[in-house]
């Protein structure tokens, strides 16, 4: 790091700014390392199970919830806020509602967010260097074990609101969140004040009950832990409540009053790709494995893989109208090589009999 006494760091700090928002993020700002309470509900929440098959949210002991721990000398957090929603997207609601469709969640409809993140932190990180000299820093998006909500609220991007997601009074909560960690000892801000009020809204919207008390997730019954992070068989009680919701889940945001004042994503990797606004389950279930590399590459639904991604698929068409062309996609599939997909095709002819 320089030496302290040779940068005008409140100048830097307006700097900071509008480099971030030449940069493409919708807001920016500082905190200290410091979140004892967020370390202790983080710990309960773990004690409790509730983060389920994620056993990377364990592994790393208190790193997650103390920054300098993971990279040694940080005495502050940049946090930093990029807006994704997909504005010119077939709107969320009437896909929910049409079963023969798939939903995607927004945030995954274009591509895969992390590398866009992290390409533009780094250049934040560079510029910042550009005009004071090198110091330490490390570029984080999501998967260090970071607790970037609870940085985030500090920094005064936003407050957490009880569905458990960042929200910011002026942008909503469509939005991924970035970090860096630095040793350069930049005035803090004032941390976002919570703004949910009486409202309840997202707590009886989740369609699996995984909000089980305001600010508190069980992650196990969440939507998108069941369609992207778990790897088994979805809990048999569980695939009904899926709808057809193939990857991810936006159902309590999409309740928030707070998203009337979301903004549309800037960055242009953000639009929609492969038409996955408006695919049906049966046109996306009979996707081989290639066209499934070679369609997905890019976007963050790649990382799940094809088998996962046809579990998920075979679900919802379980949940979709009977016909015979969701019949005929599911008997397509009946002999796939994974016995998962196996199960699940099984499970959603059963649910089709069932009905006829
Ligand atoms: C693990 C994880 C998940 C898990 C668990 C979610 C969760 N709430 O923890 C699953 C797979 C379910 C998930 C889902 C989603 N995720 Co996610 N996820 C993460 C990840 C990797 C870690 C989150 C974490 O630390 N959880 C630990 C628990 C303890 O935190 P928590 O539940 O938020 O609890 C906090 C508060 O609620 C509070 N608290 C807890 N208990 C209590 C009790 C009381 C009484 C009080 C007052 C407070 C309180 O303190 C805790 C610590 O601050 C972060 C990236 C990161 N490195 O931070 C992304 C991240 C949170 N996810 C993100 C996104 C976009 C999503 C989805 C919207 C994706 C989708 N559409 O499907 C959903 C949203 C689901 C939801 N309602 O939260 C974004 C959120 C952006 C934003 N605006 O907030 C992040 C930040 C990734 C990123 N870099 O952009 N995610
Ligand atoms: S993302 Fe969906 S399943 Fe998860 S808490 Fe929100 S509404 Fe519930
Ligand atoms: S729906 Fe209401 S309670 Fe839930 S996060 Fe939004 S404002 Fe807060």
């Amino acid at each position: 790091m320089p030496e302290p006494g040779a940068i005008n760091l409140s100048g830097l700090r307006s700097e900071l700014t509008a480099y971030a928002a030449a940069l493409g993020f919708g807001a920016v700002g500082v905190a200290s390392v410091d979140i004892p309470e967020d370390e202790r509900h983080l710990l309960r929440w773990l004690s409790e199970g509730f983060h389920g098959e994620m056993h990377y949210m364990q592994r790393h002991g208190l790193m997650r919830s103390r920054p300098q721990l993971l990279a040694p000398g940080t005495v502050r957090v940049i946090s930093a806020r990029m807006d994704y929603w997909p504005g010119a997207a077939r709107e969320a609601p009437a896909v929910l509602a049409d079963g023969a469709l798939a939903y995607v969640s927004r945030y995954a409809l274009g591509r895969d967010y992390h590398k866009i993140l992290r390409r533009a932190l780094a250049e934040l990180a560079r510029r910042l260097q550009q005009r004071v000299g090198p110091f330490g820093y490390r570029v984080c998006v999501d998967s260090a074990p970071v607790l970037e909500k609870a940085l985030a609220r500090d920094a005064g991007v936003g407050w957490i609101g009880k569905h458990t997601n960042l929200i910011a009074r002026d942008a909503g909560s469509w939005f991924f969140l970035g970090e860096i960690l630095t040793d350069l000892p930049l005035p803090v801000d004032v941390p976002a004040s919570a703004h949910c009020g009486s409202c309840q809204a997202c707590i009886p919207a989740c369609p699996t009950g995984a909000i089980v008390a305001p600010f508190r997730l069980d992650a196990r019954r969440c939507i998108s832990y069941l369609t992207i992070e778990h790897s088994g068989a979805i809990p048999s009680e569980l695939r009904e409540l899926i709808g057809n919701r193939i990857y991810g889940c936006d159902d309590c945001q999409l309740v928030c009053p707070w998203n009337e004042f979301a903004r549309t994503a800037a960055h242009p990797d953000f639009k929609v790709r492969n038409a996955l606004d408006t695919a049906s389950l049966t046109e996306l279930f009979l996707w081989s494995a290639a066209q499934f590399d070679t369609r997905m590459r890019g976007s963050a639904i790649y990382r799940i893989g094809y088998v996962r991604w046809s579990r998920n698929i075979a679900v919802a068409l379980g949940n979709a109208q009977t016909s015979a062309e969701v019949l005929r996609a599911l008997e397509a599939r009946r002999d796939d090589p994974s016995a998962l997909v196996r199960e699940h095709v099984e499970w959603a002819l059963q649910r089709h009999r069932w009905v006829a």
